[in-house]
């Protein structure tokens, strides 16, 4: 341990019960494993079979494996070791996957950044994690992420070096910390013995990112132990094996299509993972055919895309594509029905959550199933329990509260001993925020939420966060952040506003403070709507169930006064 940053401090961290923990590992939830040996374990079986593909990359086992010892040995050159936390940003591409084996390899922890992430939430995630380094693209369309890490690099002082994926020559402005480049890291020579690194299953594989329902996202730490669970239940119910072929297409520092089975599901059962950049719909579908795609993710924006484009063009005219997993918002049970007809491939509805719990239809129910509801655990070691605002047990068929606990559920957010008396039970259930009814066969079908967050195409957006940057601008004396109903992305966010007398605040204000302040930019407004005051509950709270009805009846007016 080199240096105070190196490992997490123990009270930063929530771990299971003692006695819970010895009956998951004897049982066998958790194998005592790091992430990286079950992938080690096809490599020595079958070195030559295709594991990865990029474009025109195409990397054997072998060839994964040993470009992440390269990337490992270069973190350890450039002194990032084990417990260390590096923040990564990158887009689906096969240095993703390398990189993340190498982390894993060693024991340091990689903090998964979206690409969309701009300098506010990087320098939030960064600074909270301690991270020593950051990994971006050279950029993301217009936005120079060289320049943005080194704002970030500026304002969080563990950062000691900046790691860059593409264009690497252009001059940079300011540097506050060095820059290094990720293909220099590839031609590395690795000589670390692999034995000395090899982390154990209770040690940090990664921080995950809260979907946020508070200002900024919390960080959920995965176990090797349980993270390699959430992998092997998955791979188990969405039944992935060595003919496997999956299209990693959403981003890839997501749960689901990292590990729910996704990219790594797929490595873990020596199969296939074909990374795409974009989901756009005639790629995606003309990838599927080329590349025998067997499964694929998607939300159901995607999934919507996908059906539209195909029913217009019939691009897809193979037939590998078996399954098609849609999850991360709720999917129209009309998309749903939608699914196998038009793209032949049988749909798999994930429920999930970056905190853990994910449930899944299985691929051998009845159609009424799959279509009608979100499935039911991934594990026989998931417990669930259904309550209503008193925190009792409401019987089947009526919406409760979900609370979770289990294998792969962890206890607690790192350092956020606040947020997680609120988030967790006493009894350590995890109080996911979704409304669900279960049924009598043991599906859930989710009916809503009780999280003040706003589901966008799947991203996810908190509404105090939006508020705190309208409450920036002059004039502005409340502001509520509320889903609105979008035929394409499911929701997208309506702010409404309250203003002083003499005061005007417009939508390009608002989204021109969070511009300024470096937001990324799917967490824009969309509207906004000046009202005189705001309703509010009986406890006097803004009542934005009212707002929401609100704003949902004034769009079905307006769609329909246009004809
Ligand atoms: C996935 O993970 P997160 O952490 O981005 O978001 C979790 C939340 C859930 O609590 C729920 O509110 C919503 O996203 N959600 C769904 C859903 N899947 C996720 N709401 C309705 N229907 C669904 N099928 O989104 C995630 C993680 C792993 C696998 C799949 C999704």
């Amino acid at each position: 341990m080199t240096t105070p940053t190196s490992s997490p401090a123990t009270e930063d961290v929530v771990h299971w019960p003692a006695d819970l923990a010895a009956r998951y590992r004897t049982e066998g939830y958790w194998q005592g494993r790091s992430l990286g040996s079950y992938v080690a374990d096809h490599v020595a079986a079958h070195p030559d079979r295709e594991a990865l593909v990029d474009g025109d990359t195409r990397l054997s086992y072998r060839q994964l494996w040993d470009r992440s010892a390269a990337l490992a040995q270069y973190l350890l050159d450039l002194s990032i070791t084990p417990g260390n936390r590096i923040l990564v940003q990158l887009p689906n591409c096969w240095e993703f996957v390398a990189l993340t084996l190498a982390c894993f390899r060693i024991g340091v922890i990689p903090v998964m950044a979206l690409p969309a992430h701009r300098r506010h939430e990087l320098t939030h995630l960064a600074a909270l994690s301690e991270s020593v380094a950051l990994v971006v693209p050279d950029c993301d369309r217009d936005t120079d992420l060289r320049e943005v890490a080194q704002q970030v690099a500026a304002d969080v002082p563990t950062i000691r070096s900046v790691i860059v994926h593409g264009d690497f020559t252009s001059a940079l402005g300011e540097a506050a910390v060095p820059e290094h480049s990720l293909a220099s890291g590839l031609a590395t020579t690795a000589r670390f013995a692999s034995s000395e690194y090899e982390p154990s299953g209770s040690d940090i594989a990664c921080f995950l990112l809260s979907g946020g329902t508070t200002g900024l996202p919390k960080l959920i730490l995965r176990t090797h132990d349980d993270y390699a669970y959430n992998i092997r239940a998955c791979c188990e119910v969405s039944r992935f094996d060595a003919d496997t072929v999956y299209l990693g297409t959403l981003p890839s520092s997501h749960n689901f299509p990292l590990a729910c089975p996704g990219i790594l599901g797929a490595l873990f059962v020596g199969g296939r993972t074909v990374m795409l950049s974009s989901p756009a719909p005639e790629r995606a579908l003309r990838t599927i055919d080329a590349e025998a795609v067997t499964v694929a993710a998607a939300v159901p924006a995607v999934a919507q895309a996908w059906i539209e484009h195909q029913r217009e063009h019939g691009t897809l005219r193979g037939n590998s594509f078996a399954v098609l997993q849609v999850g991360g918002s709720r999917m129209p049970d009309e998309l749903a029905a939608r699914v196998e007809p038009v793209l032949g491939a049988r749909l798999q509805q994930v429920f999930g959550m970056a905190e853990g719990l994910i449930n899944m239809t299985r691929l051998d129910d009845d159609s009424e199933v799959v279509v009608n509801t979100q499935g039911r655990p991934v594990s026989e070691a998931d417990e669930i329990a259904i309550v209503d605002e008193a925190g009792q047990p409401v019987p089947d068929g009526t919406p409760g509260a979900l609370l979770t606990r289990g294998p792969y559920t962890p206890r607690g957010y790192f350092r956020a001993p606040d947020h997680n008396v609120r988030a967790f039970t006493v009894d350590g259930w995890y109080a996911s925020g979704d409304i669900v009814i279960r049924r009598p066969d043991g599906n859930l079908v989710v009916a809503g939420r009780d999280k003040d967050m706003i589901n966008r195409g799947g991203e996810k957006i908190s509404a105090e966060e939006v508020e705190n940057f309208a409450y920036q601008l002059d004039g502005v004396d409340m502001a509520a952040a509320v889903a609105m109903p979008d035929p394409r992305l499911g929701e997208r966010v309506c702010l409404y506003l309250t203003l002083t007398p003499g005061h005007r605040v417009e939508l390009d204000d608002v989204v021109a403070a969070m511009d300024a302040a470096g937001v990324a930019r799917y967490k824009r407004p969309e509207r906004v709507e000046i009202v005189d005051a705001m309703p509010t509950t009986k406890v006097g709270k803004i009542d934005k169930k009212d707002l929401r009805e609100r704003i949902r009846d004034r769009l079905a007016h307006e769609s329909a006064s246009r004809g």
